[in-house]
């Protein structure tokens, strides 16, 4: 069965507020002929994201690459930044943007995570400061990774982009270590088209972060660093506000999706579910598949070609690994011998359309293409 309209069944869609609501938002922005500059949208969704979270500040950003910039900023990073290579590239660029040395540390096989074991051995006199990811919203063993960081005085950023709205035992992962950045592009389960945030735990740290994506200025006539323009317009701050109407029900839909894939390709040879931590209340964000080629019968890339043919958009996220493109793959830490599984997950990868307008025949379609790629080179 073909989509409907014959378009294509991408990997993920936004979530779109109400059109009408939107419309009379955009009035009320072109009749107050206030347009950006922390306007009362804007200073709204903070507040909102805020409660909504549970986490004490947060600084609205016009994406999250440039959040992430600026979080290396807010904390004077330089030298040599711990990270991990499985993560999209804006991860590593925040580093490169700021003249800062990525030095790349494997991943946990079960979690996908900055593996946590492997990183004192990566840590010279250079090192200020550890990038680890969250990955597809999968909480990083952050007890370990601040154990770590206590012990060599090193800052913790959490490239907390896929973390909107994921508790572990109970609190927000956005808890841990010193800033926590978000991201709300798009594709993101809550999204301001494009758009992203930085938390912090304290009020001066949220003013240094307010000034530096505002080009440094404290006021008027006092610049105090040189600062960004980084910040969100009243336009993204009013979509985004509209968002929170539909978050529940939206998650929910996207964990029906998640179950649906799990319960029907836990047993198909070669296609490895990575599972959820216990104790996670998740956002069900990515579904991420890992196929095992000798067991599954065709490569993780042919895979995606077929699910292609029928107009299933997959993304290999996170493929090519960042240590393996031209700007990084000089590093020593880059080397394949220091990032096998790294380097293997990112072979194996597929990530499966997961969003709330997904609908059930589309779910079915997939999983019926997943499982018959298997019989079709086992003959079974
Ligand atoms: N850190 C991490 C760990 C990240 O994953 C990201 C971004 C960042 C930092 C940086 O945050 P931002 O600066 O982006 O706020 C997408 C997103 O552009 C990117 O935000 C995201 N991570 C990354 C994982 O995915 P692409 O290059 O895959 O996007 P694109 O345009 O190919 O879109 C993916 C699919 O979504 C397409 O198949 C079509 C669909 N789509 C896309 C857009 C933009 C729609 O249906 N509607 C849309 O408006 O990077």
């Amino acid at each position: 069965m073909i989509k409907k309209d014959n378009s294509p069944i991408y990997v993920t869609q936004p979530d779109m507020p109400v059109f009408d609501e939107f419309v009379e938002s955009l009035r009320e922005i072109w009749d107050s002929k206030f347009l950006t500059n922390n306007g009362k949208f804007h200073q709204e969704l903070e507040k909102r994201i805020a409660e909504y979270l549970k986490v004490p500040y947060v600084s609205l950003f016009s994406n999250g690459t440039l959040a992430l910039i600026t979080a290396l900023q807010t904390l004077r990073i330089q030298g040599e930044v711990i990270t991990t290579p499985f993560s999209f590239v804006a991860t590593t660029h925040s580093l490169h943007w700021n003249g800062i040395k990525p030095v790349f540390v494997d991943i946990e096989e079960e979690y996908l995570n900055l593996d946590p074991e492997k990183i004192e051995a990566a840590i010279t006199p250079q090192t200020t400061a550890i990038l680890p990811v969250h990955v597809y919203g999968r909480p990083c063993n952050h007890e370990k990774i601040q154990e770590i960081a206590d012990n060599y005085g090193l800052k913790v950023i959490y490239d907390a982009a896929h973390a909107f709205d994921v508790n572990h035992n109970g609190s927000t992962i956005l808890d841990y270590g010193d800033l926590n950045v978000l991201s709300f592009h798009a594709t993101k389960t809550f999204n301001t088209i494009e758009g992203g945030a930085i938390i912090s735990h304290d009020i001066k740290t949220k003013q240094r972060i307010d000034f530096l994506k505002n080009f440094g200025f404290a006021n008027e006539t006092t610049i105090v660093a040189p600062g960004i323009n980084a910040k969100m317009n009243e336009v993204q701050a009013a979509y985004g506000l509209l968002q929170f109407k539909s978050l529940e029900n939206n998650r929910l839909k996207r964990q029906k999706v998640w179950e649906k894939y799990s319960e029907e390709l836990k047993d198909v040879p070669g296609v490895k579910i990575p599972e959820l931590p216990d104790g996670l209340s998740h956002n069900y964000s990515y579904y991420p598949a890992l196929i095992e080629e000798q067991d599954y019968g065709i490569s993780r890339d042919k895979l995606y070609d077929k699910l292609k043919e029928e107009r299933i958009l997959t993304r290999r996220y996170f493929y090519p690994l960042i240590s393996n493109i031209p700007t990084y793959r000089g590093h020593n830490s880059s080397k394949l011998s220091n990032l096998p599984i790294a380097n293997k997950i990112a072979e194996q990868v597929l990530c499966l359309p997961l969003y709330a307008s997904l609908e059930s025949f589309e779910v079915e379609k997939i999983i019926s293409l997943v499982k018959n790629n298997v019989r079709e080179n086992f003959l079974i």
